[in-house]
């Protein structure tokens, strides 16, 4: 019998710094409502969807820092949205900030259709800096909020299917998706922040869309899944944000892409076979994999060119 997931991917507009938690939180619930009257099984929401993009501020007062932070989950402003997914019976992801005792990570969770957390990842690769520089037209200081996940790249079985996480900048790493796909993942859901400007060297927004997508769709197809991201979009207070949520099918081709940078729903029905000919065929792993060749990705992070 085919495995079929009707899923959603739900871009979310610019969140300004004055937006409270409660009016972001009846954004996703609108969104949740559409997607359930679309036939959705499951949603899936950006990275850090409650706030604004905080890493572009610098700030030294840990409370201000930590007032981004979720301290439970769900929390009382965040309840309303597991409450309703419960009653609607639809599943989500949700990227959030973690403030687990004095640690802090950049989390997304996976909920079960009775509003039950089941899937829990914390973001691995940590884009920006830690350092304040002001001369930079804004911040990205995920390395200063946040500590390296340390939960690695679990897969669970949900949904029918085998379902993984990453978020945002661990789009870019192929060692993101390969860990999940050799551990069977059939859709990989991811969240992301992508600031329309690089500020570390020069780069059009349209490369930087370019590149958001070449990523997904090299993860999906080098692994034979499906991948569906959601981002957030358009400019929060005066600093932009790409768009472009996409869901991707494990042949690599784009089936459903965001047309706005405002919320905005996308949905597909997904045929969680599909994959089944490219993990068998050209990315059959067991076959055709050379561990002994491939020391070098565990074993070194920089690069060592060899002696002139
Ligand atoms: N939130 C992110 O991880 N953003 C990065 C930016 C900094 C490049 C990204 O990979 O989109």
């Amino acid at each position: 019998m085919a495995r079929q997931l009707r899923v959603a991917a739900a871009q979310l507009g610019p969140i300004h710094l004055a937006d409270s938690r409660g009016s972001v939180v009846e954004r996703l619930i609108a969104l949740l409502g559409k997607a359930h009257r679309s036939g959705c099984g499951f949603v899936v929401f950006p990275e850090l969807a409650l706030t604004t993009f905080f890493p572009r501020y610098y700030m030294e007062n840990q409370e201000h820092v930590d007032a981004y932070f979720e301290k439970e989950m769900p929390g009382r402003e965040t309840a309303p949205l597991f409450e309703e997914a419960k009653r609607l019976g639809i599943g989500f992801h949700l990227g959030y900030a973690e403030l687990d005792g004095a640690r802090h990570f950049n989390t997304a969770i996976l909920v079960d259709t009775d509003g039950s957390i089941f899937g829990k990842y914390r973001k691995i690769h940590l884009p920006g800096h830690a350092d304040h520089r002001p001369d930079a037209p804004f911040q990205h200081l995920e390395k200063r909020y946040f500590e390296v996940g340390d939960l690695g790249f679990p897969v669970w079985r949900a949904f029918d299917g085998i379902l993984g996480m990453c978020i945002c900048n661990d789009r870019r790493w192929p060692e993101t998706f390969r860990v999940m796909g050799l551990q069977g993942v059939e859709m990989v859901v991811l969240g992301y922040n992508t600031p329309t400007d690089n500020i570390y060297h020069s780069e059009p927004v349209h490369r930087r869309m370019f590149h958001h997508l070449l990523s997904l769709q090299a993860g999906a197809y080098q692994n034979g899944t499906w991948v569906v991201a959601a981002g957030k979009a358009g400019k929060e207070d005066g600093y932009g944000l790409i768009g472009g949520s996409a869901i991707v099918a494990p042949t690599g081709e784009i089936v459903a892409q965001s047309i706005t940078e405002e919320d905005e729903l996308i949905a597909y029905d997904c045929d969680l076979d599909v994959g089944r000919d490219i993990k068998e065929n050209v990315f059959n792993f067991d076959k055709h994999r050379r561990i002994e060749h491939y020391g070098l990705i565990t074993s070194q992070t920089g690069v060592v060119p060899p002696p002139k």
